[in-house]
């Protein structure tokens, strides 16, 4: 399903704007359209009373405000309708609008015509923060003029004041923003990775592909793309851009791009070249082979941009993990506790496992997203010595992997952590990386990994 598109820097004064969605991307958006002279209306399908907090800087900003539901006249009599990423094309006034021809964006592209200077976004399954904040953290480095933003939590819009012709804007952009994109045009474009995930949102993996692949959509040959040469689905993506395609691998030499050959990483810029070694491999500071794809997707990006190599290993030894992926929390009696709260699918939880050689206890549960945890069973009778189960999924996980290996209900994070400290012994590793969204028990995977830490940190040493 495609959203009806607008023509590229459509002069929004004294136009009516309604922005779906009153989350971070809506507040920015319905702000932003004001400074454009936009008459903006905001709708939130939330009460009043949950929005209280957020609606009067919108009234005084002088937006008005529809909560408790979408009324189908609010969509009436409307020139553009800015969807927040949570909300889904499906929604019936939103269907309803399309087939009266209204255009409808997402606020990454109402923000992307707005942008000066070049455009950086990485999009994947996983990987996509790390790879972001690794690649916006090697281009301030190098003292490029730099923003990061997207799907990483800082709506695109609010990148767009004081960017200039210098600014590398870096963004994180997830299917949900691609789906609605019209114009957007990155001039470097990565996707790490394409596995199952928001199946619930986007109806089939096809679907969900294809909206990742979007990313691609208005790129020309002047522009680059960068892909993982181990990742089947991404094959198609190549098949589908015009433009010039750079490869990552980390089990083997490619003809463009980035890989790892022996404890070496090197840069290759054009087919037939000399590779050119960019660093040591254990210099990468990050756990794990999947880490080590998106250092390699960082370095070909930040090489793509005119960074010179000496700065770009400086950087990436200089990383420290980002919060919730796979990060290092404290050493309790021996044993390692890490959080990857972010590890909201099978996939993340596959790669989290992998990272480690064996004696892990995981914490596995949350709400489901139509999953197959038997996916898990060999790195779990591989790597783990038990499994505790928490919130909505938790039967629904004992029940898929009963028979093949042995897990231990806990229901809570809390009761969790209480179980795996009592049983590790030192050199163990007590993992949380869920494989579910968090919505059951907590706001979101930052809250579950706060209360995470928090709970670590309170155990006794
Ligand atoms: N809402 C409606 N009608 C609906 C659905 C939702 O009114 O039919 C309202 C909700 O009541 C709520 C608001 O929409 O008030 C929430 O909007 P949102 O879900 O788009 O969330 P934002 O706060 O705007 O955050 C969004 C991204 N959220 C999603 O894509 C779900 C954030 O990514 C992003 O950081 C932020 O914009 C800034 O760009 C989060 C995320 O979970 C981290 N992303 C997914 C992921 O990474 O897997 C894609």
């Amino acid at each position: 399903m495609r959203a009806h598109t607008v023509a590229s820097e459509m002069d929004l004064k004294n136009k009516r704007v309604l922005v779906v969605g009153l989350g971070k991307s809506g507040i920015s958006a319905a702000l932003y359209l004001r400074g454009l002279g936009a008459r903006v209306t905001v709708s939130d399908s939330r009460t009043g009373e949950a929005l209280a907090s957020e609606i009067p800087t919108l009234l005084s900003a002088g937006v008005m405000v529809e909560t408790g539901g979408h009324g189908m006249l609010t969509f009436r009599r409307q020139d553009l309708i800015v969807l927040s990423p949570g909300v889904p094309l499906s929604t019936p006034e939103v269907q309803r609008s399309m087939s009266l021809g209204v255009p409808i964006i997402g606020e990454l592209e109402l923000a992307s015509q707005g942008l000066h200077g070049r455009v950086i976004a990485i999009t994947g399954s996983n990987g996509k923060t790390t790879t972001t904040s690794l690649v916006g953290h090697i281009l301030q480095h190098a003292s490029f003029e730099t923003k990061v933003g997207g799907n990483i939590g800082v709506p695109v819009v609010e990148l767009v004041e004081g960017s200039t012709e210098k600014t590398w804007s870096v963004l994180e952009v997830s299917s949900f923003q691609l789906e609605t994109i019209d114009t957007f045009r990155p001039h470097i474009a990565a996707v790490l990775n394409i596995t199952p995930d928001h199946l619930d949102r986007h109806g089939s993996f096809e679907n969900y592909a294809a909206a990742k692949t979007r990313i691609t959509e208005n790129q020309t040959g002047e522009d680059f793309l960068v892909l993982n040469a181990e990742d089947k689905p991404s094959q198609m993506v190549a098949a589908k851009t015009q433009a010039q395609i750079f490869w990552f691998s980390g089990v083997r030499r490619i003809k463009q791009g980035a890989f790892v050959h022996g404890d070496g990483v090197y840069f290759l810029a054009s087919e037939g070249g000399t590779p050119e070694p960019i660093m040591p491999l254990a210099e990468i500071p990050l756990r794990g082979a999947h880490n080590v794809e998106n250092v390699l997707a960082a370095i070909a990006m930040a090489k793509l941009a005119g960074v010179e190599t000496a700065k770009v290993r400086e950087a990436v030894a200089s990383f420290e993990a980002v919060e919730h992926r796979l990060q290092f929390v404290a050493k309790v009696r021996g044993v390692d506790y890490y959080n990857d709260s972010k590890a909201t699918n099978v996939d993340a939880t596959a790669k989290a496992l992998a990272s480690f050689a064996g004696g892990v206890r995981v914490i596995l549960g949350g709400k489901d997203k139509g999953s197959d945890y038997t996916q898990l069973l060999p790195l779990l009778r591989e790597r783990s010595v038990a499994i505790y189960t928490i919130g909505a999924a938790a039967e629904l996980i004992e029940r898929q992997l009963a028979g093949s290996i042995g897990t231990t209900h806990a229901g809570t994070l809390a009761e969790a952590v209480r179980m795996a400290h009592e049983a590790a012994a030192p050199g163990e590793t007590v993992l949380l990386a869920p494989a579910c969204a968090s919505f059951d028990q907590f706001e979101n995977y930052e809250h579950r990994g706060h209360v995470f830490v928090d709970l670590v940190r309170a155990l006794p040493a």
